[in-house]
């Protein structure tokens, strides 16, 4: 995308036209670039919210709707996802509180089929920076890895991710596995990514669907206040 990219000095550049910049160096995949960019946000007082945000997550949607058109294609979009896994690397450690109070548990892992873990990794960061513990399956988890996972590690909160039209079905194996043994009231179940929406999560039998990494904290927390404040009905 970036000719000139090799006379840019990215700490010369203001706020505005450095993450421009990003934007241009994640669709270039430009990992050096990218974590050089950060710390400078960072250095100039920006939140690690911000720069994730407006920054990595708005420079990966452009990247999205390139690779959606055929522009560019899986060598390049993963070079552009190992730069915004980079990126992201720096800003784990201060969006996650420490020694805060823990507000729940969550296992949450990427469904069969699909590799996708960027946005998971996403919203298992902000979780663990709200305060939840989070045990992170990884990717492509068919439904006896969930069900040893919730057996082993008794969290309040199952999530799934889902990025494939084709692997989003797999949600619904899942929850109805859960309802089969018996154990669907035993967790709240949240699911997200991009291709889902609210009406494909009621229709599969989730507790919500979240568009987003904020929205997931959010809605875990209500989930969990529910949770502790009312008693649980008899399942
Ligand atoms: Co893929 N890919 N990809 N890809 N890829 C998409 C998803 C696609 C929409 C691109 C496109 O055509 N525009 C398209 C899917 C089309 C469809 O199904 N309708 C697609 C395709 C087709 C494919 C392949 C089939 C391509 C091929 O091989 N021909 C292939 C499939 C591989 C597989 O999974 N079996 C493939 C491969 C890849 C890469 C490996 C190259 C790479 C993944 C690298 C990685 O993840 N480590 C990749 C990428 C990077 C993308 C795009 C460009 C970006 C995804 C991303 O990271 N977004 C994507 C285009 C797009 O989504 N616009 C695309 C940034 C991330 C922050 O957002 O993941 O949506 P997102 O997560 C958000 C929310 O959705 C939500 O919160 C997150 C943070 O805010 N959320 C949750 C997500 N999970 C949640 C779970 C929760 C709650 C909220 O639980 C509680």
């Amino acid at each position: 995308m970036s000719d000139e990219g090799d006379d840019i000095v990215l700490g010369e550049l203001d706020d505005d036209e450095l993450v421009q910049q990003m934007h241009d160096d994640l669709y270039d995949g430009l990992r050096d670039e990218i974590v050089e960019a950060v710390h400078i946000l960072l250095d100039r007082g920006w939140q690690p919210y911000d720069v994730l945000t407006r920054a990595l997550v708005e420079g990966m949607r452009i990247v999205g709707i390139d690779f959606r058109d055929g522009i560019l294609f899986v060598p390049e979009v993963l070079l552009a996802a190992n730069a915004m896994k980079a990126g992201m690397g720096i800003l784990k450690p201060l969006l996650i509180e420490t020694g805060a109070p823990r507000l729940g548990r969550m296992v949450i892992g990427t469904v069969k089929g699909d590799i996708h873990d960027i946005g998971k990794n996403l919203v298992s960061m902000m979780m663990e920076g709200a305060g939840f513990e989070v045990i992170d399956l990884g990717i492509n988890n068919p439904v006896e890895t969930y069900l040893e996972a919730l057996e082993r590690e008794q969290p309040d909160i199952l999530g799934m991710s889902a990025l494939l039209t084709t692997t989003m079905p797999y949600m619904k194996v899942v929850i109805d596995t859960l309802v089969e043994k018996g154990l669907r009231e035993d967790y709240i179940v949240l699911v997200g990514g991009a291709p889902l929406n609210e009406e494909f999560g009621r229709a599969i039998g989730a507790d919500a669907y979240c568009r987003d990494a904020a929205v997931a904290v959010e809605t875990a927390k209500e989930f969990m206040a529910r949770k502790h404040n009312q008693p649980v009905a008899a399942g």
